[in-house]
């Protein structure tokens, strides 16, 4: 297999610590996010959005982080992050979904106010209602979160949850004065720690993050 990621981008996290827990082999390929490798012609080739992740799986090629997840646990069932329950699927499914579709979009939209830009933050004011809503997605995901993991056992929903959370814990690493994170949601915070004992976990760690 061959695994196209950039380097803290949550949707290949996602993807890269599914590869990691169902211990299967693959080529991995560091893609920028910036230089415009991803929109020139070998790669749109591959993923015709130019957008990291891609996997390709013999004549498969997949983008699409949640396709590609649903992919490896049929292909590849053994060490399974899908709940036996069916219900239990369903919402593990739901956690996922949730993540991308309202927690993510209000992050992305942070890192556009902050920390992908070249010169100078945006409006004070934006940054703080952005937060805002940031902090409301947590909240709901805390107070959901009565167990180790989101549904039961380790499943999509932790893998998928866990990169949102971490560059949130960025954001704040980066931008101190606009305040911690990790006082707020416990239970997230011990949830993220115990991603990060994970046997794995350092080797999925973004490459640029890191010193
Ligand atoms: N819906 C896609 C989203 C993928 C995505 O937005 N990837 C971003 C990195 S987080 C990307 O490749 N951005 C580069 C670009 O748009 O040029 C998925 O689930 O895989």
């Amino acid at each position: 297999m061959k695994f196209y990621y950039g380097s803290g981008s949550p949707f290949a996290w996602y993807v890269w610590l599914v590869l990691e827990h169902k211990n299967l082999n693959y080529e991995l390929n560091l893609r920028s996010l910036q230089n415009g490798e991803l929109k020139k012609p070998e790669y749109l080739a591959i993923n015709p959005h130019g957008k990291v992740p891609t996997l390709i799986d013999g004549d498969l090629t997949l983008w699409e982080a949640t396709a590609i997840v649903e992919y490896l646990e049929e292909r590849y069932p053994q060490n399974s992050l899908l709940p036996k329950d069916i219900a239990e699927r369903a919402i593990a499914r739901r956690l996922v979904a949730e993540g991308y579709s309202y927690l993510y979009p209000a992050l992305r939209r942070l890192m556009e106010l902050t920390l992908l830009r070249t010169e100078g933050d945006g409006e004070l004011a934006e940054i703080l209602t952005t937060l805002n809503c940031i902090g409301s997605e947590l909240t709901y995901f805390e107070n959901i979160l009565n167990s180790d993991y989101f549904a039961g056992n380790i499943s999509i929903a932790d893998f998928a949850i866990y990169p949102l959370l971490a560059l949130f814990r960025r954001f704040h690493q980066r931008r101190p004065q606009l305040g911690p994170s990790e006082r707020i949601w416990p239970k997230l915070n011990r949830l993220m720690q115990r991603i990060e004992q994970l046997p794995y976990f350092t080797k999925t760690y973004p490459p640029h993050w890191k010193g």
